[in-house]
């Protein structure tokens, strides 16, 4: 007798999706296991943040007489300690370290998979309540399994991402995530301490109404970029214009509702940055994984930024993404 389940929790989940793979080791799992726990302990400070004045600013001693770090240093610590004990990760990259860690023990040596992440990014937008994000990837080793992992794990292009997936800390707390098979998504029930899930399936639309752009920087754009964006604030029928414009800068957030409502988000190189702020590795390479295998594309202007070969772990690259209609819409604007 088979038991119809009505809630299914991430970890029922991705036991769920093992079964079909009988050859399965379950360290894919085991890995996002590790991030969701990692998360409920940032998303429980991240609740806390208003009350940092009150429990003791940054490099102060709190109540229990320890030390209170930045948000963004214990989110990096929180992550890359769950997977430094867990058994599957070899090692990781983070936004917040100059170089990989690999941890380098008989277990970790023997795990599959290396992982990089953005703890907490858009953290400049905590001190004003705005919601915050994680996003994470995960690679299959390219080095030798038994021996500790390498640089060349880490600087492997987007297209061989085994994972990817975020956390947002907003109204609710959801992990998103994505395999080849699908994007799924879980919100976070404060009630059993638990994700579960709420999103099956996630596609993004086709098209949308959204355009997510700094506004600010428009006169640094190049000439593209700016006729596309002028496009999307035409009244025009062929393209549905025009289009609401929605920027919070907190990536997770712009991202999370054009996944779900359908728009597209974009962060240009400008002249004073001609590579743009995002980096290919802990930003732009997770989130062009989940819109693709949810139906939409991402490019840097030129080519797809899952086929960018990364050459060093904190490269930025001009980044595109969103509903594969006005993906397509923008290219006929802009060609890099
Ligand atoms: P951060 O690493 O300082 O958090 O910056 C990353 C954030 C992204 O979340 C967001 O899309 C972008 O910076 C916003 O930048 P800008 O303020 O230049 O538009």
């Amino acid at each position: 007798m088979s038991v119809n389940r009505k809630i299914q929790t991430l970890d029922e989940f991705t036991i769920q999706q093992m079964r079909d793979f009988p050859h399965a080791t379950g360290e894919l799992a085991g890995l996002l296991r590790d991030i969701g726990l990692a998360a409920k302990r940032v998303n429980t400070e991240v609740n806390k943040a208003g009350l940092v004045d009150i429990l003791g600013d940054a490099g102060s001693i709190n109540v229990q007489g320890e030390e209170v770090k930045k948000l963004d240093v214990y989110a990096n610590n929180q992550f890359m300690g769950v997977l430094q004990h867990g058994i599957s990760c070899a090692g990781i990259g983070s936004e917040e370290l100059d170089d990989i860690v690999v941890f380098d023990d008989p277990v970790s040596n023997n795990s599959k998979y290396v992982c990089l992440f953005d703890p907490l990014d858009g953290s400049s937008n905590i001190d004003v309540n705005v919601s915050i994000g994680t996003i994470f990837s995960v690679f299959r080793r390219v080095s030798e399994l038994g021996k500790p992992a390498t640089q060349e794990d880490f600087l492997q292009p987007g297209n061989k991402q085994v994972a990817a997936g975020y956390v947002i800390y907003g109204s609710s707390t959801m992990l998103v995530y994505a395999t080849r098979r699908g994007v799924n998504g879980f919100t976070l029930d404060p009630s059993i301490g638990e994700y579960t899930l709420s999103h099956p399936n996630i596609k993004c639309p086709e098209k949308g109404k959204i355009y997510s752009v700094n506004h600010g920087n428009f006169f640094q754009y190049e000439e593209g970029v700016k006729s596309y964006i002028t496009v999307c604030q035409k009244k025009d029928k062929a393209t549905g214009g025009p289009y609401t414009q929605r920027y919070i800068g907190s990536m997770v957030a712009d991202v999370h509702r054009n996944l779900i409502k359908g728009g597209i988000f974009m962060y240009p190189g400008t002249t004073d940055k001609p590579k743009g702020k995002l980096r290919l590795l802990y930003e732009c390479n997770p989130f062009a994984f989940i819109m693709e295998i949810a139906g939409g594309k991402a490019t840097n202007g030129k080519i797809r930024v899952l086929d960018i070969q990364p050459t060093e772990l904190h490269q930025r690259t001009p980044f595109f993404v969103g509903s594969k209609l006005m993906m397509e819409e923008l290219e006929t604007h802009y060609k890099g």
